[in-house]
């Protein structure tokens, strides 16, 4: 009777084990990365101490091997098709585990000694901090809760630890160590177990794209490298538009542009330039108030003209016009435009016109209106494609289209699957223009459900979109609106807490981020 209690209770556990467990060689992967990463901190922190840099780097290259062997050794045991395609560069992304782990040891305030002795603290809390990774290979329901678990435990050791160490009172506390530590384990648990979405979609797929603003990027050294490693086109998210970049007549804003170009082009990454007619927002007062189509023509004429002349050549895309429709909340007009200034003096032709001065200005870029709520079948989305069939008829020179994808917010709460976006997609991409997903988000404000089933079923949904775009052979790109929910226009547009982007605010994968490349992956292994 004993017996078959005990073999009750076992199978009750094993049935009861979480589906979607991690695959077995991104787990292995995780735990040998632990290891070295706790390996490494110990060794970086003695020679720091006695400043030994050949032993140094000798260790380091130990470690990198022995970790591209375990790595090799998890993928030739792996079964499924998924985590072999992980496999590529095992060497490499060894050696920049190791490089990180080195740059940390460096980066820490203090003597050589008391450095030392930190880091020898930190090897055993590295270890669990990548491990504490693991549950989000699986997108298990509790994983965020889990990893705040995990960091809560690290921060009461180093509190515990660091008084101990050879600093006396003037060496590095918890609040200098623990960026370190989460920058390492992340970046540990990367090279681990991802290959990047940029890797992903390097011979074919769609760009990723994400929106940034430069600021952002250039004060967060963790920021600017996901940024490197992820995304193979940027969109400016704010500095390109009319007030930003030219705030007064006469006055022109070169500056945080010129940089989001340069930037993008020295990491081989596409611009979209985002945009150039916008009537609805962060337009001057001026353009508001201009008092006739003809001073209102020649104010678009020049600033079309200089922006876009400017980065001739150097924009693949401009977003030529954004949101020509009104906001999807406001009444229809009679002709179906927004009500706004460039209609009213100009009227309606404002749209081809803008189109014609763009192309003037850079021949070579694609030119693109941009418009929200355009995903799902409806009145919305005829209007729009109406717009873009008289453009079209008219000689207007349109290249494609732009589905913002504010997806969860517009409309209110709806998420439209796989085959309805793409369904969206082919019916403008069959009047021979391209598509790309413009701004994508996935809200999850207005979803109910506690956070951690909402963040899976995220990840499930973004890999929807992205194989919706995927499997639309004019769908060119997908740009996120932003990357890590820290920095979402959500937040500070509204005032109210989302999660919609694919990294957390501490830069951890999300299962969105995972959902993303489930989707290229199996894009990259279909041949898309
Ligand atoms: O993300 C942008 C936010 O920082 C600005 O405050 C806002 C207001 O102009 O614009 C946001 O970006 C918008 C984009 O330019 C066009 N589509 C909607 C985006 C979200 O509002």
């Amino acid at each position: 009777m004993r017996i078959l209690t005990v073999l009750l209770c076992v199978a009750t556990v094993l049935a009861s084990r979480p589906a979607g467990a991690a695959p077995p060689c991104d787990a292995r992967k995780v735990a040998a990365a632990a290891r070295a990463c706790g390996e490494l901190l110990r060794g970086e922190g003695r020679f720091a101490r006695d400043g030994d840099a050949m032993r140094r780097a000798r260790r380091v290259a130990l470690a990198s091997d022995r970790l591209a062997r375990e790595w090799t050794a998890a993928e030739a045991a792996a079964v499924d098709a998924t985590c072999a395609a992980f496999s590529a560069s095992g060497v490499d992304t060894a050696d920049r585990l190791a490089a990180a782990v080195a740059d940390a040891g460096a980066s820490l305030p203090g003597s050589a000694r008391c450095r030392g002795a930190v880091l020898g603290t930190l090897a055993p809390l590295c270890r669990r901090v990548v491990r504490s990774e693991l549950p989000l290979l699986g997108d298990a329901p509790g994983a965020h809760d889990d990893r705040q678990l995990v960091l809560a435990r690290v921060r009461t050791s180093l509190g515990r630890a660091l008084p101990r160490t050879e600093c006396g009172g003037g060496g590095p506390g918890a609040a200098d160590v623990e960026p370190v530590l989460l920058r390492v384990a992340a970046g540990a648990l990367g090279d681990a177990t991802v290959r990047s979405l940029r890797a992903l979609v390097a011979d074919a797929g769609p760009e990723i794209g994400v929106a940034i603003e430069p600021n952002e990027v250039a004060s967060d050294p963790v920021y600017a490298a996901a940024l490197d490693r992820e995304a193979t086109s940027i969109t400016a998210e704010n500095v390109m538009k009319w007030g930003p970049i030219h705030p007064a007549p006469g006055t022109w804003v070169f500056g945080p542009a010129d940089e989001v170009v340069a930037r993008a082009e020295s990491q081989g990454q596409r611009v979209r330039g985002h945009t150039l007619v916008w009537g609805a927002l962060q337009l001057p007062a001026y353009v508001e108030n201009a008092s006739d189509a003809d001073t209102l023509r020649a104010m678009m004429a020049e600033h079309i003209a200089t922006v876009a002349g400017r980065y001739a050549g150097r924009i693949a895309q401009w977003d030529v016009v954004n949101e020509p429709l009104p906001g999807s909340l406001d009444p229809p007009t009679a002709d179906g435009l927004d009500d706004n200034v460039f209609r009213r003096l100009i009227g309606p032709g404002y749209v081809a016109e803008a189109l014609h001065l763009a192309r003037a200005a850079d021949p070579a870029a694609k030119l693109y209106v941009n418009e929200n709520g355009i995903e799902v079948p409806g009145p919305r989305q005829d209007r729009f494609f109406a717009l873009v069939q008289d453009l079209l008829a008219a000689g207007a020179p349109l290249d494609g289209v732009g589905f913002q994808a504010h997806l969860g917010l517009i409309p209110i709460g709806q998420y439209p699957d796989e085959a309805t976006i793409a369904a969206s997609l082919r019916r403008f991409a069959d009047l021979g223009l391209s598509v790309e997903l413009t701004e994508l988000d996935v809200a999850l404000v207005f979803r109910v459900g506690d956070l951690p089933s909402r963040l899976a079923f995220q990840g499930g949904y973004y890999r929807s979109v992205i194989a919706a775009c995927a499997t639309v052979p004019d769908c060119a790109g997908v740009t996120t609106w932003g990357l890590s929910d820290r920095h979402t226009w959500l937040r500070s547009f509204f005032g109210f807490t989302d999660w919609p982007l694919p990294f957390d605010d501490d830069w951890r994968r999300k299962p969105a981020y995972f959902g993303m490349r489930a989707a290229l992956l199996e894009a990259a292994l279909r041949g898309d």
